[in-house]
């Protein structure tokens, strides 16, 4: 399996690990480091890019407005101002492909031109625009599922059956995707962890990962340090890199080919000995 993203191309045949960038000033995790004051420091930001690709990031995964559940919409001057900058000097300065995690058209359109080789929506392209923007880059799109808004999305989940609602959601973007010039080649589908789903609704999700993984289209997972793991555990958002590290183990096993994590370091381990066990 190969995912052809602008000038390159990521082989898909094992596990890949996705480096979170995140130009926000309020995410959850980490938010405000990558700042100098109340702007983006593209010194910071090339810093701890490089360091992720030195540590097995096959892709780095931009993103400039923070969708945490409760979290305050940015404007989208703010969210151009903040992602685009990054996508050049990451094009420019590393061999690495950059994924935008946007829903906005116009930030899809500009991302292209500054050399991003990847979108990734958690509004699965349903933005205004979003959707004939993402097939005219020619770059693949990663599809992932939400219920509802960011701000209330956590307060009342509800599904019929998760797996299923969330599979029968994804392929109805997944046609819209097809429909608009999109094949499914070029489709990534992530069921969401954390959007609008309760810890009962996260573990099920993972423990039918393969309902997803069987599409044939590659599966993104991401639970990096998210709450569903806090639940679990009791432990706050700086503790819970094992937890994190158990649900990529557990994910790539069932067949997930792409973990977007904070800890690229640890996780590139974790696949890396996965792949050594498998052979
Ligand atoms: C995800 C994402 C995810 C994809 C965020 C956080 C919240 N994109 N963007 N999948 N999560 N595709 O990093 O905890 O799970 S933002």
């Amino acid at each position: 399996m190969r995912l052809s993203c602008g000038s390159r191309t990521l082989d898909l045949s094992h596990p890949l690990v996705m480096g979170i960038l995140n130009t926000t000033p309020d995410s959850f995790s980490d938010g405000g480091s990558l700042f100098q004051g109340q702007n983006v420091s593209l010194d910071k930001v090339l810093f701890k890019a490089e360091a992720m690709v030195r540590d097995g990031a096959a892709i780095l995964d931009v993103g400039g407005e923070s969708t945490r559940p409760g979290a305050a919409p940015v404007t989208l001057e703010e969210e151009m101002s903040r992602v685009i900058p990054v996508v050049e000097a990451i094009n420019r300065e590393l061999d690495v492909v950059v994924s935008v995690d946007t829903s906005s058209a116009s930030l899809i359109k500009e991302a292209v031109g500054a050399g991003a080789g990847m979108i990734n929506d958690v509004r699965a392209l349903q933005s205004p625009g979003a959707l004939s923007a993402a097939a005219d880059s020619g770059l693949p799109v990663c599809l992932m599922h939400m219920q509802g808004k960011p701000v209330t999305m956590q307060v009342q989940p509800e599904y019929k059956g998760v797996v299923e609602d969330v599979g029968e959601f994804l392929l109805r973007r997944v046609s819209a995707c097809n429909e608009a010039g999109i094949a499914s080649d070029q489709i990534i589908l992530d069921p969401g962890f954390g959007f609008g789903k309760t810890l009962e609704h996260n573990l099920d999700l993972l423990r039918h990962l393969e309902a997803f993984v069987s599409t044939g289209m590659p599966v993104l997972v991401g639970f990096s340090r998210k709450s569903m793991i806090g639940n679990v555990l009791g432990r706050d958002v700086d503790k819970r890199l094992a937890g994190s590290l158990a649900l990529a183990l557990l994910s790539v096993q069932s067949g997930a080919r792409i973990v977007r994590v904070h800890d690229v370091a640890e996780t590139s381990d974790v696949i890396n000995m996965y792949r050594a066990v498998l052979g």
